[in-house]
């Protein structure tokens, strides 16, 4: 200890210390926190490299510091990127997708990660402060003498750093030369270019979001109408047709709920006993996925108004209520539709308050008008339960026919229930997370048997189809294991993409139903729904869906993140899969839908974000 405190101490060696731990850490949540697959050794290799310009960069700014503040300048830089590097990280085992600018200025909406965020945190977090401690206890020590940084030290580093970020960015370039094409892939991104690196292009992108709404012409649009003509062109006329005309519409969204919870049984007893009945009286889609991004329940809501994809970072609820929409609400009302929402949880989370008002409804009813206590509610809001029950006496008064958007709580992450509510299960504390959902998923499961009990007895049922549908997993990969463990499954790529399958239940009472096994997804909900309403929009319907009972259909289903899924394929990971073996096939056989589900992706956002709707005729 005392040779050590009579030393010397270089400053420009902890700045080169500081620049190596935080790599190896980065190293560290790159390999054991996002799990980045690398497939090749150039993959690996721009793996490793690929914080290290950024990161000497960003540390070689305290080099403009004053003497006496340099080493505090490099401490202080080592924190902040350090805290970002755990902020993705916590955010990356929650919803396995990294921290975009938008979710950011999101937080204020959807009030951060509250309760979930302790249940993403584990003891050996704490080691993330160890190089900060470290750092801490060198700068701090005292009866040090110190050798100052030099001018001519400082500037070849800086110039290295710099050509270290741009050797890594030309070859990710080189590597993927669509990367920058398709920076919803947030995957590639981060495993070509870093993870400090994206952050900046991140930036970059959303602030060049924000000019184009500015610059957007009503001629983009013509290109397209065109493009979705030839889509719908190409379908036979649904038998169904107008089938439900003038019917009141209950769409309803289940929370969480993932389509391997249908017709399972946990020791013999069904885990959802009420849909596996209701879904034999109904039509069911058991190869309908969500294609919900960071903007989760609102994302799917915002498909199935609207038929447009989510935008890539953040909700679209958030980020553009502004906008003109054409949205369900709106098309309905032109029959005399009243649209209403029922969500227990309170008005502004997600911006639901504003976005609703955008969207057409008509009525909002939100926690202000459910009596909520500490007995009746967990997590977000009322239980399911006392929530639809407490719905009915507003359902009885609105005027008809009506649009009611429903929105459940209860199977949330953490999946929390209370005793007294555990219908199908008994949990304990050792009771591990997909117990927990198991237990959640089926309080839902019997919220609805009473939700459709009472609305039968209110005499709302005849005259109503019902759609009910999950807005997306519940599950996240963090908890693969356990959920591999419970489905005696392995999880492959390709069945990660099977698990992003929901239910999607249509109830049309008096018809027979049937399982109809088209490959189909949220945003092809609308088109679907007007069908059945035989509901012909005055304006021209602008939306990437399809309707799921027609023939014809293209069946492909495309991900926010570029990944897609049709009857025959699957593509993520950039690899294409057999749908039906899951067997790894080549790319080529996945190749003949790139373009066009660059297209979707890239039209969707030109209408968000260029406001494209207010051009409607
Ligand atoms: C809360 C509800 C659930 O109101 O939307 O939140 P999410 O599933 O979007 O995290
Ligand atoms: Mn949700």
């Amino acid at each position: 200890m005392g040779k050590w405190s009579k030393r010397n101490i270089n400053e420009l060696s902890i700045y080169y210390l500081a620049v190596f731990m935080l790599w190896v850490k980065t190293i560290l949540v790159y390999v054991f926190g996002f799990h980045l697959k690398v497939h090749s050794f150039f993959e690996w290799l721009l793996l490793l490299i690929n914080p290290i310009g950024i990161i000497a960069l960003i540390l070689g700014m305290a080099f403009f510091f004053s003497d006496h503040l340099k080493s505090k300048v490099i401490l202080a830089l080592h924190f902040v990127l350090s805290f970002i590097l755990y902020g993705n990280l916590l955010y990356y085992r929650f919803f396995s997708d990294f921290i975009t600018v938008p979710v950011l200025f999101q937080f204020q909406n959807v009030g951060g990660l509250s309760q979930s965020t302790l249940e993403l945190m584990n003891w050996l977090d704490l080691l993330f402060l160890a190089d900060v401690i470290i750092l801490f206890v060198i700068i701090f020590r005292k009866n040090m003498i110190r050798k100052k940084i030099t001018r001519r030290e400082k500037q070849p580093i800086l110039i290295v750093s710099i050509l270290m970020i741009v050797l890594t960015i030309s070859a990710s370039f080189i590597h993927e030369k669509h990367l920058f094409q398709k920076p919803y892939d947030r995957e590639l991104l981060v495993k070509s270019i870093g993870n400090f690196n994206y952050h900046l292009f991140d930036i970059l992108l959303s602030s060049k979001m924000s000019v184009q709404s500015a610059i957007a012409s009503s001629d983009e649009i013509t290109e397209i109408k065109h493009y979705l003509d030839q889509k719908q062109k190409k379908l036979e006329p649904n038998k169904l047709q107008g089938i439900a005309k003038g019917k009141n519409i209950f769409v309803i969204s289940l929370e969480s709920l993932q389509e391997f919870v249908i017709n399972r049984e946990i020791d013999g007893k069904e885990m959802t006993p009420f849909l596996n009945q209701l879904i034999k009286e109904s039509y069911y889609f058991p190869n309908f996925y969500h294609q919900t991004a960071q903007g989760k329940t609102s994302d799917a809501e915002f498909m199935i108004d609207n038929g447009l994809y989510p935008l890539s970072g953040g909700s679209v609820f958030v980020r553009r209520p502004q906008n003109e929409f054409y949205s369900l609400p709106h098309i309905l009302s032109e029959k005399g539709y009243y649209s209403a929402v029922f969500h227990s949880n309170t008005g502004t989370f997600w911006n639901r308050e504003v976005m609703y008002e955008s969207l057409g409804y008509d009525r909002f009813f939100s926690d202000k008008d459910y009596d909520v206590t500490e007995e009746n509610s967990v997590n977000y809001g009322l239980k399911d339960i006392p929530f639809v029950e407490q719905s009915i006496p507003y359902l009885q008064k609105l005027p008809k026919p009506f649009y009611a958007k429903m929105l459940t709580l209860t199977n949330h992450f953490p999946f929390i229930l209370e005793e007294e509510d555990q219908v199908r299960a008994s949990l304990d504390s050792n009771s591990n997370l997909v117990e927990r959902y198991a237990a959640t998923v089926s309080y839902t499961d019997e919220a609805m048997k009473i939700f459709f009990g009472k609305i039968k007895e209110a005499g709302l049922y005849e005259d109503s189809i019902f759609i009910l549908y999950g807005d997306h997993y519940g599950v996240s990969k963090n908890y693969y294991k356990e959920l591999s463990t419970f489905l005696e499954t392995e999880i492959t790529p390709a069945e990660n993409v099977h698990l992003q399958k929901v239910p999607l239940i249509i109830h049309i009472p008096g018809q027979k139903g049937e399982f109809i096994p088209t490959t189909g997804g949220q945003t092809d909900i609308r088109r679907t729904i007007l069908h059945l309403l035989g509901v012909e929009p005055k304006k021209e319907l602008i939306d990437f869906g399809e309707d799921l009972f027609m023939k014809g259909r293209k069946e492909l289903v495309v991900f926010r993140d570029g990944s897609f899924v049709t009857d025959q394929y699957i593509f993520t990971e950039n690899l294409c899969f057999d749908k039906e073996t899951d067997e790894q096939i080549e790319t080529d056989y996945c190749q003949p839908y790139f373009d066009d589900v660059q297209k979707e992706l890239y039209y969707s956002d030109s209408i968000i974000y260029g406001d494209l709707l207010r051009f409607l005729r």
